[in-house]
């Protein structure tokens, strides 16, 4: 297939073994940039199958990843009882108003998955700010700054068996209003016909918001989890100006089609790198490992707009 996108020749970049303590997978990071850095945040299941969250830092962002000595933030039972089975697929956004990361990421509560909210200034020690929407609800990323006053932040709930990707606004972080649909799920033989799910927090281009997020078909011998592209009005970035009908980043490596969950593909992070035009995008594969691909800024907005304009 012709993608934009192209992986990285030292995939998968980080595995479990790479961690500096005993873990069972490294998976679906956010991801950031922090000083001269990148910086990614990363799911680590250990062997009781909960998961927590760990750093690794690279310069180029592709290799000679170190790791800090200790998991970065776990499930905290007694302050936060939501954390029952642990923590989740994080995605990272720098607010600049705050000067602080925001870190939004799935609580593994007893009544389901939820989404919590931290602050955090390096990555290191982390504000929690507690749960902002009820179960069952994940896959959620703020938007860098306010519209007008509000923040906003895009999550998927799943209600009756519809998982949507949604739009919902609070004027301090905690308080947060009723969904407005932004990008549903296909029907029908569509790859994204199951349900759809933010990836990473969405990028300010001068084209508009972009978005990568993953559709799941779920076929006889499992789900299979692909990525798609979609560009948000920079305003109101509740209406979708154009969505790929194909996909562009799906499982077709060993280490995509092959680990704990087979055939999964899951973007949760990029940033660009230091020329602006390239998108260094972070993904877990087969729940299992992590992946790098990149693409051209240009590419992905060409492909967008040709949408746009069909
Ligand atoms: O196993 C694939 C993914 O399944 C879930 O994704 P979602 O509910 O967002 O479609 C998550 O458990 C995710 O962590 C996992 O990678």
């Amino acid at each position: 297939m012709n993608s934009p996108f192209v992986r990285s020749s030292f995939n998968p970049i980080i595995t479990a073994g790479d961690l500096p303590y005993r873990a069972h997978a490294a998976f679906n990071p956010g991801a950031t940039r922090r000083g001269d850095e990148i910086a990614l945040l990363i799911r680590v299941e250990g062997f009781r199958g909960q998961s927590h969250f760990a750093v690794a830092r690279s310069v180029d962002g592709e290799t000679g990843w170190r790791f800090d000595p200790t998991p970065a933030l776990e499930g905290d039972v007694v302050r936060h009882p939501e954390d029952a089975w642990g923590i989740e697929d994080p995605r990272v956004v720098y607010l600049p108003e705050l000067a602080r990361y925001a870190v939004t990421f799935t609580s593994y509560s007893l009544a389901g998955p939820l989404v919590s909210l931290a602050l955090t200034d390096d990555l290191v020690t982390f504000e929690r700010l507690g749960p902002i929407c009820p179960p069952d609800d994940k896959d959620a990323a703020l938007f860098p700054r306010r519209f007008g006053n509000d923040w906003l932040m895009l999550h998927r709930p799943n209600c009756g068996g519809e998982a949507n990707i949604v739009l919902s606004r609070s004027p301090d972080l905690l308080h947060w209003s009723e969904p407005e649909l932004v990008i549903a799920a296909r029907s029908g033989g569509w790859w994204d016909a199951g349900k759809v799910g933010l990836g990473p927090p969405p990028l300010e281009t001068s084209a508009g918001w972009l978005l990568l997020y993953h559709g799941v078909r779920l076929t006889a011998s499992g789900a299979l989890y692909r990525s798609g592209l979609a560009l948000l009005d920079l305003d109101d970035p509740t209406k979708v100006i154009a969505r790929t009908d194909d996909w562009h980043l799906g499982p077709e490596t060993v280490y995509e089609r092959t680990g704990d969950v087979p055939n999964v593909v899951f973007p949760s992070g990029w940033v660009l790198d230091s020329s602006g035009e390239r998108v260094l995008v972070y993904y877990g594969a087969a729940d299992t490992v992590i992946g790098l691909a990149t693409a051209s800024l240009s590419d992905l907005l060409g492909t967008l707009e040709l949408r746009a304009a069909a």
